[in-house]
């Protein structure tokens, strides 16, 4: 073997070695980190759809994305997810309409009680030219994109000890837990309760031990979080039909190729659906579940709940920054 003829073998022998170590760890650098946090419970619908969304995208784009779930609040405070998806730290989450009214106060008309009708109404708004302008707007003013809007369900009043409640007068004095920001605060006010800001986590302890008389959420969650253990009474106001945004950080979503988007927007469309499914099916059959499980299910005076709120609301500092006519045309949305 000539000396040039070693050098090439050594060197040859050591490009392969360079190559076999260099692909592997460049391979895991370059997969696209996908760090979700939310609130949810691994037991409830938006909490198992993210199972869903990492599975589309392993199969449609094997072992290229890493997509990491974070439930229970584990990663991110209920509610200070837009900030950590600003500064980089989180690519995904599922924010509330009153997250994103903090930055921008024109969202507020989404946390209004007794607008949006039904899941039906909630995707036809959203997924027509309304949700096209509001979800530009918060790109342009967060650095998120939404990609889509997932069903929680309509919020029902939700209590420690069984009450007689048919008007928002009814629930005069009421500690009535909500998520901890005054948007949330805002609508326990105009339902007539005391409203008390507690964290989705703490809540159960909070039933349990009385520090709050009742909470409001959609039936599935008070399946899930097992709200019913620690309460005897459901009130079916119906004050609000919730819904959650699937949101990803613009950095993270403008560094993808064509594909890799078209990819996690088809990965989010199952997962919305299948929360959503899941979500409404469920919702028809719980207050039977709750009726087994031993608590009052009662029906109050929806339409004067309805008055109270939608006065509250169109009274409030809330309604004079939504943009004119939109509530017109947001029930005008067959
Ligand atoms: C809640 O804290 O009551 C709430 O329902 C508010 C929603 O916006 C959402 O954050 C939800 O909790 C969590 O996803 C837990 O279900």
């Amino acid at each position: 073997m000539t000396t040039q003829q070693l050098t090439r073998r050594t060197l040859l022998g050591a490009t392969m070695a360079l190559g076999a170590t260099a692909t592997l760890p460049a391979l895991a650098q370059n997969k696209v980190v996908l760090r979700i946090s939310t609130p949810a419970g691994p037991e409830d619908w938006h909490g198992k759809m993210w199972t869903v969304f990492k599975e589309s995208l392993d199969k449609s784009a094997p072992g290229e994305f890493d997509v990491q779930i974070n439930l229970n609040g584990s990663l991110f405070k209920q509610g200070t997810e837009p900030a950590a998806m600003a500064r980089g730290n989180l690519e995904l989450a599922a924010i509330s309409a009153q997250d994103i009214a903090k930055i921008l106060p024109e969202y507020s008309i989404f946390t209004a009680g007794y607008l949006i009708r039904d899941p039906d109404h909630q995707q036809k708004v959203f997924n027509g030219p309304i949700g096209a302008e509001m979800y530009k707007a918060v790109a342009e003013k967060m650095d998120v994109q939404i990609l889509g809007i997932g069903y929680l369900g309509s919020r029902q009043v939700n209590l420690r000890e069984v009450r007689n409640v048919k008007t928002p007068a009814d629930l005069k004095g009421v500690k009535l837990r909500m998520p901890g920001s005054k948007e949330w605060l805002f609508l326990g006010e105009a339902l007539g309760a005391t409203p008390t800001p507690l964290a989705f986590g703490e809540v159960y302890l909070g039933l349990k031990t009385g520090t709050v008389d009742g909470q409001d959420n959609p039936l599935p969650s008070v399946r899930a979080a097992k709200f019913y253990e620690v309460t005897k009474q459901i009130v079916l106001t119906s004050h609000l039909t919730d819904g959650i945004f699937i949101a990803i950080s613009s950095k993270s979503y403008n560094a993808m190729n064509a594909a890799q988007k078209q990819k996690v927007n088809a990965a989010t469309q199952a997962a919305i659906a299948f929360n959503n499914d899941n979500r409404v099916k469920e919702e028809a059959q719980l207050v039977d579940f709750f009726k087994k499980e031993g608590l009052q299910v009662s029906t109050p005076d929806v339409e004067a709940f309805r008055k109270t709120v939608q006065a509250a609301y169109q009274n409030s500092d809330y309604a004079k920054v939504w943009p004119k006519g939109l509530v017109d045309r947001i029930n005008a949305v067959k």
